[in-house]
C-alpha cells in the first residue's frame, strides 16, 4: 500500500544580499488576511398591545439612541411591522435580543425582537 507524503511547507526562501544592504532587515507589509465580522441586524417587530412609550424607552435603553431617534424607530416599527434597532456582530446581536424579551417579559408586553445576518 502506498502511503501518502506529508506535505511539508516550502522554508523561506534565502533573500538575496546586496553588498551595501549593512545587513540591516526590511519587513514588508503583509496582506491583511482576517476578513471582517459578520454583522447582524437586530429588528423590532410590531404588535397591537405593547405600549409606544414602552417601546421608545426599551429602544433608548438597549440601543443607545436618543429620545427623538427612538420615538421615530419605533413609529417606523408602527407603520411597517419591523424595524432595524442597531447592527452589530452576531454574539452582541443576540445579547440585545435577549435583554428586550427579557425587558417585555418582566413588563408583561408580547413585544417581539429578532436578529438576523446582513446581506
Ligand atoms: N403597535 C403598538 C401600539 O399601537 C406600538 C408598538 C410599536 C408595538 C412598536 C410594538 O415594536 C413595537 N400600541
Amino acid at each position: 500500500m502506498a502511503t501518502k507524503k506529508p506535505v511539508q511547507p516550502k522554508p523561506a526562501a534565502p533573500q538575496p544580499s546586496t553588498p551595501d544592504d549593512g545587513g540591516s532587515v526590511v519587513l514588508e507589509r503583509l496582506t491583511q488576511r482576517t476578513k471582517p465580522p459578520q454583522m447582524h441586524q437586530v429588528l423590532m417587530l410590531n404588535d397591537d398591545y405593547t405600549p409606544m412609550e414602552f417601546v421608545v424607552v426599551v429602544i433608548q435603553e438597549f440601543f443607545s439612541k436618543d429620545r427623538e431617534t427612538a420615538t421615530q424607530i419605533m413609529l417606523k416599527i408602527h407603520l411597517d411591522g419591523r424595524a432595524v434597532c442597531g447592527i452589530y456582530t452576531k454574539d452582541v446581536a443576540a445579547t440585545k435580543v435577549d435583554q428586550v424579551l427579557e425587558a417585555a417579559k418582566r413588563a408583561g408586553h408580547p413585544l417581539q425582537c429578532v436578529s438576523e445576518p446582513v446581506e
